[in-house]
């Protein structure tokens, strides 16, 4: 009665339990629950997710001018502030996707140059996803360095803030920080940790990706900066979690793991890490204790996990 979990990266397309929590379909406090444009629009969008299986080319969408005017708003306010509040890994990645990938406030970028990108630079590829997927296959995907990456981009009513994962979350907030070798590894040993293990220890990881992966801070030359994708692609949140009004906690994975946190409004606590070696040394630890009548392995000429 263990839980099942994917072996092969083909496995991933049968990861695909999305939650209905914020669909613009069910949740009447989405800002686009009331037009049917815009409903009509993602059902398209989700379509090209649900018919995806592993290694097809990605789907390329054609951006309505709507579309890409809410992307520049978005892009060029969080911008602005990136300089002064984002990590150095961060800053590095952006300024790769700038020079080599098309990233601009004048389009979209398309998820298959950007997996292409991710690629080359850490083994990272995506594939899309209608939606928020369940933490046990989201967290399975990151195990085989896929990252599962939504393609709608949120209502233009609020262009500053999104209930749910868009692309403008994913393209701003995850891409360029797993540009980066460390980070990559980091987000994959979550993804390994999380194979097979219980209902109860999946709730713990999933708590520990969201104060790391989404709303991590962290220490550079004496500073406090950002890297959690959450944060990144949230104007409000950003410069909220960088003043001095939130608590701070140093990153402890026995702790962190059951702090409560809050998915419909800033986070009243915020943890931060040493660096990320230090984060993954620590994650590390934590993971070993997990009760696990296994251990496993990811073999990347295979792209499969090895059960030992
Ligand atoms: N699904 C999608 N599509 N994107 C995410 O960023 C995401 C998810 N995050 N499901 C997960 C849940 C995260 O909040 C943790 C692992 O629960
Ligand atoms: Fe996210």
């Amino acid at each position: 009665k263990l839980p099942w979990f994917p072996r092969q990266i083909k496995d991933l397309d049968r990861c695909n339990m999305l939650i209905t929590k914020f669909d613009p379909d069910m949740d009447h406090d989405h800002p686009g629950y009331n037009d049917p444009e815009y409903r009509k629009r993602r059902a398209v969008i989700s379509e090209l997710a649900f018919r995806y299986k592993q290694g097809d080319p990605l789907p390329v969408v054609e951006y309505t001018a709507e579309e890409i005017s809410t992307w520049r708003q978005v892009y060029q306010q969080l911008r602005s502030i990136y300089p002064s509040l984002a990590c150095k890994q961060f800053l590095d990645g952006l300024q790769q996707l700038e020079k080599e990938c098309g990233y601009g406030e004048d389009r979209i970028p398309q998820l298959r140059e950007v997996s292409a990108f991710l690629k080359e630079r850490t083994g990272f590829q995506l594939r899309p996803v209608a939606g928020l997927l369940s933490a046990r296959d989201f967290l399975a995907s990151l195990a085989f360095r896929v990252f599962q990456c939504t393609q709608y981009i949120r209502h233009s009513s609020a262009p500053m803030h999104s209930p749910e994962p868009d692309c403008c979350h994913e393209l701003l907030g995850h891409i360029p920080m797993l540009a980066d070798k460390e980070f990559a590894q980091f987000s994959q040993e979550i993804g390994l940790a999380s194979l097979g293990v219980s209902d109860e220890d999946i709730e713990k990881l999933s708590t520990l990706y969201w104060f790391t992966v989404e709303f991590g801070l962290c220490k550079q030359n004496g500073a406090v900066k950002a890297y959690g994708a959450g944060l990144l692609s949230s104007y409000g949140e950003l410069v909220y979690a960088l003043s001095n009004e939130p608590e701070y906690k140093p990153f402890a994975p026995e702790e962190t793991a059951v702090q409560p946190y809050q998915d419909q409004t800033y986070q009243p606590v915020y943890f931060v890490s040493e660096s990320f070696e230090d984060a993954k040394m620590k994650l590390r630890k934590y993971s070993a204790n997990i009760k696990r009548p296994f251990t496993v392995r990811y073999d990347p000429f295979t792209c499969s996990v090895e059960v030992l």
